[in-house]
């Protein structure tokens, strides 16, 4: 892209694809979602009209500030009794609802793109953010197999992505994400401690003031 075609920040804006190595295992893959959002959005609706966004209890009581739901065989949940992966719905007591077709096709396209092969997640979490919401510094470990990477795909409002190390006082990088990034982390990056800040006050042309992260991973 160029000044001829109408980019004039010279960064290629929001809509082109790039790949980007932000530490070993860790590959942002920018607007890679972007020709698939108006089936993923359709899908989440019909994922939230059965199972609702919520906010959760962590084991020590307090609310968490991320409103989630869960789609796929197993769905992460948390409550007073602890942090785990559950077949069913506890507000309902149903299964979750199925992983769309174009969930699983995106996420295996993805991990490919980063050098994982035949990657068949069976569980996706959604996470909704307001701008203030934020996900403080955790890591991922409730999945039975690390070698498996996770799939992320951000949409709505930016959001500041927190990538620390292995210790949790390890420095942070900081990863801007937009509507339509994916990030794929796999191998060493798998349990590197991550999070995000607080989100600022912002609005987006199809989701309004919120950010929509879909997690998905092989939990069981
Ligand atoms: C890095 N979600 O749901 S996705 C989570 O934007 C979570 O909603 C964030 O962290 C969000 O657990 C970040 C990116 C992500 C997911 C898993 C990781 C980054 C990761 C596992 C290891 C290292
Ligand atoms: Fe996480």
């Amino acid at each position: 892209m160029s000044a001829a075609t109408g980019d004039l920040f010279g960064h290629g804006g929001e809509l082109e694809r790039r790949d980007e190595n932000i530490g070993d295992g860790a590959m942002v893959l920018r607007a890679f979602a972007l020709a698939e959002v108006p089936t993923l959005l359709k899908e989440i609706e019909r994922i939230v009209d059965d199972a609702p966004f919520r906010q959760m209890l962590t084991p020590g009581g307090l609310r968490m500030s991320v409103a989630m739901s869960n789609c796929g065989t197993l769905g992460w949940i948390s409550d007073r009794r602890g942090y785990r992966y559950a077949t069913q719905d506890p507000d309902s007591e149903q299964r979750w609802p199925a992983l769309p077709e174009v969930f699983l096709r995106l996420a295996a396209e993805a991990a490919q793109r980063a050098g994982y092969a035949a990657f068949v997640p069976d569980a996706c979490l959604l996470n909704r953010y307001m701008p203030g919401t934020r996900l403080s510094l955790h890591q991922d470990r409730d999945e039975r197999d690390y070698t498996q990477p996770i799939v992320s795909v951000s949409l709505g409002i930016p959001a500041v992505f927190l990538f620390g190390g292995i210790d949790r006082s390890d420095r942070c990088l900081r990863v801007p994400l937009v509507h339509g990034d994916v990030v794929v982390w796999g191998g060493p990056a798998r349990l590197r401690y991550h999070g995000v800040m607080p989100l600022k006050p912002a609005v987006h042309t199809l989701l309004g003031a919120c950010r929509i992260n879909l997690t998905l991973r092989k939990a069981g």
